[in-house]
């Protein structure tokens, strides 16, 4: 861990809720599997869910079930740093420092502030308009090189490198402008209600998202129910947004190709496919889920584990901030 050879990983996750079948293929299944080469830090952002009102108590529970399910995902904490992002006080010191290096032009153009902004009309708030900015803030702290996440977080990122630039333009190296990673199939998971949008955690559809901690019986019904197009052949293709979105998870979930996909379900009917799609995930998930139990039963080993990360955390992103401070003239 905090190897100076090996490339910086971060990532967060809002503890809004549990996480979707999205949220796995797309970030946090990439978040184990890039601890094996990488330096990875990953946060439980809960600064960033408060932008969408939530019960006290609610939320609480759920920061620690996120933390939870990131180990069950295979977050491991003997070789990834693990925290709650409020614990670790420079992520807003930051952020308030960025927030003057970045234009409300550039926070207005954010299609995640435009949606949100239309879905809580009743509370568009200064926090969800500077969103990107405390994003940015978590990332540049960390000096990171690559930023594992679904392909709905690629403005943000790229508005964190614009941040990153542009300070290190006017006072000289301070940030490492970071990259994103991608998955190459399930970047972006659809609804399963309607394929033409992202299957989001906040969707009150509960047949349109796949939840990781979903009854299995439940989860193949899902798929059962799930929209598929006019025609009865399985092949991706434009025209077939809801029979294309099983094909990539089904790819992401086996390792298949679209044209494998295509040989072994030729002649068959969307029934077939959407019962084996359901059955696949169903069986991802379970070790997971049993996992999940675990890790949420022992109480002390989960706190235990947060307050190390929190602490390794904190002793990385105070160098980044006092060097932040420093060549702004704060210190
Ligand atoms: P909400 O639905 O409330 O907007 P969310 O599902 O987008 O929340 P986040 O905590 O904002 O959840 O995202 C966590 C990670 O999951 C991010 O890296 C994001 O890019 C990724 N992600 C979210 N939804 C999908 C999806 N449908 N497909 C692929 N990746 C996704
Ligand atoms: N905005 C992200 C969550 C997030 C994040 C981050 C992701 C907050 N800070 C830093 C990567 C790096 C989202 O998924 N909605």
């Amino acid at each position: 861990m905090a190897d100076e050879n090996k490339k910086r990983v971060f990532s967060g996750i809002q503890p809004t809720g549990g996480f979707t079948l999205g949220n796995y293929l797309g970030a946090v299944r990439n978040w184990g599997v890039l601890q094996d080469e990488y330096d990875c830090i990953y946060s439980v952002v809960d600064l960033h869910s408060i932008t969408v009102r939530q019960d006290p108590a609610t939320l609480r529970r759920q920061i620690r079930e996120s933390a939870a399910l990131l180990l069950a995902c295979g977050v491991d904490p003997e070789r990834s740093i693990l925290f709650i992002q409020g614990d670790v006080h420079q992520h807003a010191e930051l952020s308030w420092i960025l927030g003057c290096y970045t234009q409300f032009g550039e926070l207005s153009r954010m299609t995640q502030f435009k949606d949100k902004s239309q879905k809580h009309p009743e509370n568009v708030n200064g926090g969800l308009f500077t969103y990107p900015v405390l994003m940015a803030a978590d990332i540049l702290l960390y000096q990171t090189d690559l930023v594992p996440i679904g392909a709905d977080q690629k403005q943000h990122l790229e508005l964190a490198r614009n941040i990153a630039e542009r300070f290190n333009g006017v006072y000289g190296q301070t940030f490492v402008v970071p990259d994103g990673y991608f998955p190459k199939v399930a970047a972006r998971v659809m609804s399963l209600q309607d394929p033409t949008a992202k299957m989001s955690k906040s969707d009150e559809n509960t047949n349109a998202k796949i939840m990781l901690l979903d009854d299995p019986d439940l989860i193949v019904k899902k798929f059962r129910r799930a929209v598929t197009d006019s025609g009865s052949e399985i092949r991706a293709a434009e025209y077939k947004p809801g029979v294309t979105n099983l094909m990539s998870i089904y790819s992401a979930c086996t390792g298949k190709t679209f044209e494998e996909i295509e040989r072994e379900f030729d002649g068959k009917g969307y029934g077939d496919f959407k019962t084996a799609v359901g059955e696949t995930v169903r069986d991802m998930l379970k070790p997971i889920q049993e996992r999940y139990a675990v890790y949420l039963s022992d109480k002390e080993q989960l706190n235990g584990i947060l307050k190390s990360g929190a602490e390794k955390a904190s002793y990385l992103a105070s160098k980044t901030l006092a060097k932040a401070r420093r060549k702004i003239g704060l210190d």
